[in-house]
């Protein structure tokens, strides 16, 4: 008798499985899941026919980063908005593309809605044109009842996640999720329209001779990083990089390796930003069994945040091939 098949898992079913684990939960983190998992579809909808709507290239505006918005990035950012817009339990959502959070619902009574919800809607859009990979990555916090502003609800250390995922819009889109009970990992079925669960409880392999960097600016990176690159070449190490963190942590997640944005002569403080990419990716990584780090010793995760937009270094991957990396440094 052949051994019977997987039960099919949807989205849906898997978040609905996961909050019956807590007695007390309301459904408000699953109705925002669930608001996220419905933009990631419309977004890959989008991505997919981008060039047929001619909706490829610049918008003609920065972003708050400074960084030319492409037409996708602003498009992908609407989708995400009126979604959790829609969403009783979202009191506030940031996005990198916007310079301000939104304050949707601020009541402070009992019934208050309880999650912000921060966002990049779709990180490493100059790989549209190329057609290369894109993703959406996104952070949950619970409203800070202590503060008196509701704008500091935002800056919370990445510890304090109730959530993070990322959706990569590659080959085929996929949706890995976490909320702090192991990482699971879905593929959107097209042709029915929903995402299926494909992986549970992933763990990142501790050791694999990969990393992940720009190499255009080992020059201009401090000595100790070059100092790795160097070891890491003498030692038959492989060099992976899409120019997407989405896509280049989710190989890393697969099969192990480190991923890096160190300081640079022009970014001094790192490059990606702690809120929207770097503590969602930290909080994936950690609890797949990996490590992510801004520097030695200093765990993502732990770093204050004093701005929605900042900046930080990233060493995040497999135990072993982080530890590597910060004994050069
Ligand atoms: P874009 O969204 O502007 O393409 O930036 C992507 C990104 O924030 C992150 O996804 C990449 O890991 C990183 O920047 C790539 O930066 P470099 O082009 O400097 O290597």
């Amino acid at each position: 008798m052949s051994p019977a098949k997987p039960h099919i898992v949807t989205i849906q079913s898997h978040i609905l499985q996961q909050q019956a684990k807590f007695p007390e939960a309301t459904g408000d983190l699953s109705w925002i899941l669930s608001a996220i998992s419905i933009s990631a579809k419309m977004i890959a909808a989008q991505v997919r026919r981008a060039r047929l709507e001619d909706v490829l290239g610049n918008a003609g505006e920065h972003n708050v980063q400074g960084e030319q918005q492409q037409k996708l990035d602003v498009i992908a950012n609407d989708i995400l908005m009126r979604n959790l817009g829609g969403r009783e339990g979202v009191a506030m959502v940031a996005s990198e593309e916007d310079e301000k959070p939104v304050i949707l619902r601020s009541e402070n009574d009992g019934n208050a809605p309880r999650y912000c919800v921060m966002f990049d809607p779709l990180d490493g859009s100059s790989n549209l044109d190329i057609c290369g990979s894109v993703g959406t990555i996104f952070s949950i916090l619970r409203k800070d009842r202590r503060s008196s502003k509701i704008e500091d609800s935002l800056l919370q250390p990445g510890t304090r996640q109730v959530a993070a995922g990322y959706v990569m819009y590659g080959s085929s889109t996929v949706m890995v999720l976490t909320i702090g009970t192991g990482v699971d990992m879905f593929v959107l079925d097209p042709s029915i329209g929903a995402f299926i669960r494909v992986a549970e409880n992933l763990q990142i392999p501790p050791r694999n001779k990969c990393y992940s960097l720009n190499e255009g600016n080992r020059l201009s990176l401090p000595e100790g990083y070059q100092r790795y690159l160097h070891w890491a070449q003498e030692n038959g190490y492989s060099s992976r990089y899409v120019g997407a963190m989405v896509a280049d942590v989710h190989r890393i997640l697969l099969q192990g390796g480190v991923f890096m944005y160190p300081p640079t002569k022009k970014a001094p403080k790192g490059k990606l930003r702690l809120m929207y990419e770097a503590n969602p990716m930290s909080m994936i990584v950690e609890q797949a069994g990996g490590k992510a780090l801004a520097g030695p010793g200093e765990r993502i995760l732990d770093v204050p945040p004093t701005d929605i937009h900042q900046r930080t270094c990233v060493i995040l991957g497999s135990r072993d091939e982080v530890d590597l990396v910060t004994a050069q440094l």
